[in-house]
């Protein structure tokens, strides 16, 4: 065994026989309980930053823990290969993006294996691998072909001087990020999921994710937006009923005007005729309407010359087209009701519409509008036969009344969009659909599947090369045989990124999407990865979950029981960014101090939810305490290695606990208590707390005292149990230096299959006294220690006392006055 610690020599040999002897390729064991541990896999650029290595440490901590705990582990890692950083690499470097991609594919697997994860790569996935991409082709067909898959036309980013499309990040200021012309807005046919046939079942089955963060679920609630109300018709002369959706139709005696979306029918008609209203048409089309921009936009309409009627006073209502008014929202019309809405109340106040209540708080019955409108519900008033109802009752009557003159329906909605997969980009999994002249779009058979993304071509960033390759979109119909085209948009990334986590666990699978397996390993049993992706990349997932399961491809209703949104990494209180300057490379670090001092560093500065503040000198930190421990080991070498020669069974029995030195069995007893504690920091993910824990047992055991009687051999029994305790702690964080001093030391096979430690095997009959203690002369706390307790473990239970830790308040310990048997004084400078 080397005296030195030499973290690097170290890891390459665990490394090394973990991968010799396969430690981490998992096969399905219908009798092993199986555990499924998945860390978001990266998008290959460059190389790992911080932020990876905790998240990636994180999971790996996981994994390995229920690897200790016996269960059938698989952790898998693989390359979110497809995307626009790789386009633009190529442009910058002049090399093909699948040759960038590739190449920090390498990069960066090696680097992950240097830290040390414990990864089945046997099961490595690559998005941009046909292999991969061609069962996404497959499922989309399945899709079509049940009508999940639709066409049509919706806005793009267009570049007028280069003819071309862009993607948001593309777009500088309104102009084009190469040509620097102004963006225009232009409507194209692309591709859609109907992500809204599932929005009920998305939303409902939040519900059974127990283990997932409120806060991200509240997230997926919002974004699927469901309210209830009713849809109004209004009828104009002259023209097609006004159909608005309203959630308050406790409201509609209130409503003063009608609102229409600047892009609604009526408004493209009337626009036909009227040149004002079609330069306002256009100029709501250059902005980009993001809902939480509605709120504080300037609120822009005209009239449109045109009334309602009111479907129940049978007034005339005046139209207005309004840039507030979303035409992908419920009908693309509202009814205004500016005492009670405001946004309704600002436009209103603008333009010098009139306002009506009708909605009393509870108390008093005028509202003063100079605090704006009145939004809340209340009592209705001025509102015939309706005056009195609360707007609860009033909902259900207005809705009753209304369905009985036909005039409204009550309607679910749902503020979630059917998912537009189509980009107009080269990078990305090419959309198997063949256009042809007589046929329209017609699937790409399944016996020519996949269609291949030719790499080797030529990328100068302006058009996507499938646009003018024609050895690649040429072709003949499948149906009619005549010349046809194929689709040359390619899909949405998020698309590889949903289903990944399930062809895992069907490794080698070349015959079908998913196989059997898939039902052994799903749903995943922990998903680690950053909140970024609480909205899209998560609900997108179990949105291809479900259309999975409903195509028999797997038997559950969720990809991912329990997720950890691990904190950020931030360097002097910001977000550790390039842009910011403040980035520490992983790589130095680990090539410096080893990984398991980053590891150990990642888990101990803080909880994995929470933020991490980066700290040279916690790295160091970390360093000086596996320094120590090795040290340790060396020390007890001798010990341990003579107790592990010894037959296991009988070696605690061996010991007289009965006559055992009070201050030794006091030791052992803290150890198990701390143990406990650990075991239960495991359990609810707190490492910061188990390597505190680590760090108290090996204080512990460097201060282990002599023995006052001759049992000398109940010292060396703590030191093995103790040391074989904390190197097992440690194991799922810092796997390589536990790997190697479990070797040095003779203990049993691999610490890897070492099994968990188990609480304390003896009962420990202690005899306490309590000694009353203060700090200053303060009567602080009471604190139990072990009759014929030494000044050291007096001392070691008096600072570890919460109450007392409390009163010093991080202040220097000067002494402590002990007075045997009843008093302890705790002096502190300051
Ligand atoms: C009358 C009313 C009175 C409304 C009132 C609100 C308060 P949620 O709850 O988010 O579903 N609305 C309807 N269609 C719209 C569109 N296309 N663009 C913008 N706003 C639209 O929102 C439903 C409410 O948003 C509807 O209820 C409607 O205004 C407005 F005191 O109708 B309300
Ligand atoms: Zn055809």
């Amino acid at each position: 065994m080397e005296e030195q610690y030499k973290p690097q020599e170290i890891e390459t040999n665990a490394q090394r026989y973990w991968h010799e002897k396969n430690c981490f390729q998992v096969v399905e064991d219908v009798n092993r309980e199986k555990f499924y541990c998945l860390s978001m896999f990266p998008y290959p650029s460059g190389s790992l930053h911080m932020g990876h290595v905790r998240n990636y440490t994180i999971g790996d901590v996981i994994a390995r823990y229920q690897y200790m705990l016996g269960k059938n582990v698989l952790q898998p890692m693989g390359w979110d290969a497809f995307g626009l950083p790789a386009e633009n690499a190529a442009i910058k470097n002049n090399i093909p993006p699948a040759a960038w991609t590739r190449q920090n594919i390498q990069h960066i697997r090696g680097q992950m294996m240097r830290i040390g994860f414990a990864y089945d790569w046997s099961r490595e996935i690559t998005t941009c691998d046909p292999e991969y991409y061609r069962w996404e082709q497959w499922f989309f067909l399945r899709l079509f072909k049940k009508g999940l898959v639709y066409k049509k036309n919706a806005e793009v980013n267009w570049d007028p001087e280069d003819q071309t499309v862009l993607a948001n990040e593309q777009v500088v200021n309104g102009r084009g990020w190469r040509s620097g012309a102004l963006v225009e807005r232009r409507e194209i046919p692309q591709w859609f999921l109907k992500i809204t046939a599932y929005a009920e079942e998305l939303l409902r089955d939040l519900d059974k994710l127990e283990h997932w963060p409120q806060q991200v679920k509240t997230m997926q609630r919002n974004w699927i937006g469901r309210s209830e109300g009713v849809e109004i018709t209004f009828p104009v002369s002259g023209q097609d009923p006004i159909r608005i959706y309203t959630t308050r139709p406790d409201t509609l005696y209130g409503v003063t005007y009608i609102a229409v979306a600047p892009q609604h029918p009526l408004t493209r008609r009337l626009a036909e005729h009227n040149p004002a209203l079609k330069l306002f048409m256009e100029e709501c089309r250059n902005i980009k309407v993001a809902e939480a921009d509605i709120a504080t936009m300037e609120k822009r309409g005209m009239p449109l010359g045109l009334t309602a009627r009111h479907p129940l006073t049978g007034q005339d209502i005046p139209v207005w087209v309004a840039n507030f008014v979303l035409m992908e929202y419920g009908s693309g019309a509202l009814m205004a009701v500016p005492a009670h809405d405001q946004r309704d109340f600002e436009f209103a106040q603008k333009y010098g519409l009139p306002l009506k209540q009708v909605i009393a708080p509870a108390d008093e019955t005028r509202w003063d509008f100079n605090q704006g409108a009145y939004t809340e519900y209340g009592t209705l008033m001025d509102s015939a036969e309706f005056t009195g109802l609360t707007s609860t009752q009033a909902f259900n009557a207005v809705a009753a009344h209304l369905e009985a003159l036909e005039l409204g329906e009550r309607k679910i909605q749902y503020r979630l969009r059917d998912w537009g997969v189509s980009r107009q980009r080269y990078w990305g999994t090419p959309i198997p659909i063949i256009n042809c002249m007589n046929c329209g779009a017609v699937p790409v058979p399944d016996k020519d599947l996949p269609v291949i993304l030719p790499e080797e071509v030529q990328f100068t960033g302006v058009v996507s090369p499938l646009k003018t390759m024609a050895s690649f979109y040429k072709t003949t119909c499948p149906k009619c045989h005549e010349p046809a085209e194929r689709e040359t948009d390619t899909f949405d990334t998020f698309m590889e990124s949903s289903w990944y986590y399930a062809r895992f666990a069907c490794k080698k699978q070349n015959k079908s999407m998913l196989d059997g397996r898939a039902n052994y390993w799903l749903s995943v049993d922990q998903y680690v990865g950053g909140i970024e992706h609480a909205v899209l990349h998560l609900l997108y997932a179990r949105f291809f979950h479900k259309l999975m399961r409903d195509e028999g491809l797997l038997n559950t209703d969720e990809p991912f029981l329990r997720l950890l949104s691990q904190g950020m990494v931030l360097n002097n209180g910001a977000k550790m960014s390039k842009s910011k300057g403040n980035v520490v490379d992983p790589q130095l670090l680990v090539d410096h101090y080893g990984a398991d001092t980053v590891r150990l560093f990642m888990m101990f500065a803080a909880p994995p939810e929470q933020s991490l503040e980066w700290s040279d000198s916690g790295v160091e930190g970390a360093h000086r305490f596996l320094k120590r421990l090795w040290a340790y080991g060396y020390e007890v070498k001798d010990i341990i290695r003579k107790l592990n020669r010894l037959p296991k069974t009988n070696l605690l029995s061996m010991a007289n606990w009965e006559k055992a030195d009070a201050a030794q069995t006091e030791v052992f007893r803290q150890i198990y208590e701390i143990l406990e504690q650990a075991k239960f920091d495991y359990e609810r993910q707190q490492y910061n707390t188990v390597v505190s824990s680590c760090m108290k047992i090996l204080n512990l055991l460097a201060k282990i005292p002599e023995a006052d009687s001759d049992q000398i051999d109940i010292r060396e029994i703590i030191i093995f149990k103790g040391f074989s305790i904390l190197l097992r702690l440690l194991a799922p964080i810092t796997p390589h230096i536990t790997h190697q001093l479990w070797q040095d030391l003779n203990y049993e096979g691999i610490i890897l299959n070492a099994s968990w430690p188990r609480s304390s095997p003896i009962v420990f009959k202690v005899d306490t006294i309590e000694l009353v203690v203060q700090v200053n002369g303060k009567l602080r706390s009471r604190v139990r220690v072990p009759h014929g307790a030494n000044q050291e473990i007096i001392e070691s239970r008096i600072v570890d006392d919460a109450k007392v830790q409390q009163a010093i308040n991080g202040k220097l310990i000067k002494k402590i006055i002990i007075v045997p048997g009843k008093l302890a004084n705790v002096v502190t400078g300051e």
